[in-house]
């Protein structure tokens, strides 16, 4: 693998060009010609040259792989916000920027009850509304009076991003902050001023609470209390952001993950985590970050199919920037006791999370505190009966002792239960594998789970998995991506021996792990692979 160490003489341009901008090194090293004698080296983007053929660009794409924050944030899986503010005392949706601070009083607060609640349910990291839209913040900061301290909750002593960050550290959770960048309340929005106000409430979060690990950031845009709309600079809070939390991911409107592009709690069928960028122009990298784009990459990022053969065909570079399927637990963001009757159901939340941590995303769930400032019991008791689900689907895979027979390297970790190890066919040339498994008798499952191992990137385009039936092979389900995690549910199956056929691959393809299941739920309406 070809690495250089910038700005160290492994570079092989040199000169006062790299030290000037050191991106440009990376970017010549990895140039096509460079690439055509079979270096596969992995990085967070490439640039898409004029004379790149088809083949160049499918090796770039299958080269494209996350950074370590973009890896450990995937692995995450199960993630959640808590949406709490003045919004949870006045009933409403989207404030107006005028709400008395006094509004704000939860009778009985705890964060350690929210996060337990959501340890519990298997999420591993929370995000806070630090501030909503209406400006109102959550924490004592000195850039506003808007704010806890002139609410009557603890006397105007409380402080809640540091509950949630001490539950957090207690119960080993990861934790992120939303901050909104539209404020109805501030009187600067609208002004320059505003961008540097917006960057000390960033310094206050980042330095006064410990790691952060997301800064979740929405895009929308309105008009402040002078009716004015502001120009948000991204790029300096991104800069900021990667200066005072380097390993902190920023989501949605940032550089590191996407918008899935709907708030259903489904992602798409054919999920790529590596998709064209149209503003991957060596000027614009070269002036970020060396090794990481630090932008966000601009594109459709809302259609049917991302990052498919067709699509990054004509594409001036291409990125790792991977999806993020946002839903409310409830209706609504905020809690409406009106809403008590209307939390998903354990059902409901496991199809959604077949439909998302199984379609190569990750899950992030709403679940709103109510106005004593706790989880209410019917979200309780509707995560516990999810996690339940989970626990009864993914408990036994049927997978397991298995006899593995398929031409490549390193069957054993197919089923060895660890990530980061991987099958792989012989050369990078084969792209197409057949995995047999001679299963440990008759078994019956109706679920299956494959993880491609992506820190080397995601390459498999299309798949079929089929069982060993009266003298011939059944289809059982067949797809296109794999990425992080796919999974499949299909008619429950009987059988002792089973195959995949991985049928298209951008390189040779990688499976770290597979496993076979039976849904909890079999009989009920969920067995399908449905959209909402
Ligand atoms: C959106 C906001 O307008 C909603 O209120 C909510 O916070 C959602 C997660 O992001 O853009």
């Amino acid at each position: 693998m070809l690495r250089i160490q910038y700005p160290y003489s492994t570079c092989l341009c040199g000169g006062m060009k790299c030290l000037v901008a050191g991106m440009l090194c990376i970017l010549l090293v990895t140039s096509p010609q460079v690439l055509a004698q079979g270096t596969d080296d992995k990085q967070n983007f490439y640039i898409i040259r004029p004379n790149d053929t088809e083949s160049d660009i499918i090796r770039k794409a299958a080269n494209v792989v996350p950074t370590p924050r973009q890896l450990r944030w995937q692995q995450l899986e199960l993630t959640a916000f808590f949406h709490i503010g003045v919004n949870t005392f006045t009933n409403r949706e989207w404030g107006t920027g005028k709400e008395d601070p006094k509004i704000f009083n939860p009778s009985q607060l705890d964060a350690r009850q929210w996060v337990r609640v959501a340890k519990e349910a298997g999420i591993k990291q929370v995000i806070l509304t630090a501030k909503h839209h209406d400006g109102f913040c959550l924490w004592p900061t000195a850039t506003t009076e808007h704010s806890v301290k002139n609410s009557p909750w603890k006397n105007g002593q409380g402080d809640v991003m540091r509950e949630v960050v001490e539950a957090c550290q207690e119960y080993g959770l990861g934790v992120g902050v939303y901050l909104s960048p539209w404020d109805m309340n501030s009187p600067v929005y609208g002004t320059d001023a505003y961008n540097d106000l917006f960057v000390a409430q960033l310094t206050e979060l980042l330095t006064n609470y410990g790691q952060i690990d997301e800064v979740w950031f929405d895009g929308a845009n309105g008009e402040g209390p002078n009716g004015k709309k502001q120009v948000y600079d991204f790029d300096r809070w991104y800069r900021h952001i990667r200066k005072l939390q380097p390993t902190a991911t920023i989501a949605i409107m940032g550089p590191d993950v996407r918008w899935v592009g709907t708030e259903t709690g489904y992602g798409r069928e054919t999920e790529w985590s590596v998709v064209p960028a149209d503003n991957l122009e060596q000027e614009a990298v070269a002036a970020n970050s060396q090794q990481a784009v630090a932008f966000k990459p601009q594109g459709d990022m809302r259609g049917e199919v991302l990052g498919s053969r067709e699509k990054i065909r004509n594409a001036k570079g291409l990125v790792w920037y991977p999806a993020e399927t946002d839903v409310s637990i409830r209706p609504g963001w905020f809690y409406h006791p009106g809403e008590d009757d209307k939390v998903k159901s354990p059902e409901k939340l496991l199809d959604i999370y077949y439909s998302s941590v199984g379609r190569n995303g990750v899950l992030l769930l709403n679940i709103p505190p109510d106005t004593r400032g706790l989880i209410h019991e019917s979200d309780v008791k509707a995560l516990q009966g999810w996690a339940k689900l989970r626990q009864d689907t993914f408990a036994r895979n049927f997978a397991n002792g298995a006899k593995v027979k398929a031409a490549g390297r390193n069957k054993h970790a197919l089923l060895d239960g660890k990530y980061d190890t991987h099958f792989t066919t012989k050369s990078a040339k084969d792209t197409t594998a057949i995995i047999e498994l001679r299963l440990k008798g008759e078994q019956t499952f109706d679920v299956l789970m494959l993880q491609e191992n992506i820190s080397v990137g995601q390459r498999i385009e299309k798949f079929t998995f089929e069982y060993w039936k009266e003298g011939q092979w059944q289809k059982a389900t067949e797809g296109t991506t794999v990425g992080y995690k796919r999974l499949l549910r299909f008619e429950p199956v009987t059988a002792s021996k089973v195959r995949l056929r991985i049928a298209s691959s951008r390189l040779n393809p990688t499976i770290s792990e597979i496993g076979l299941y039976k849904n909890a739920l079999s009989g009920a309406n969920y067995s399908a692979n449905k959209q909402e």
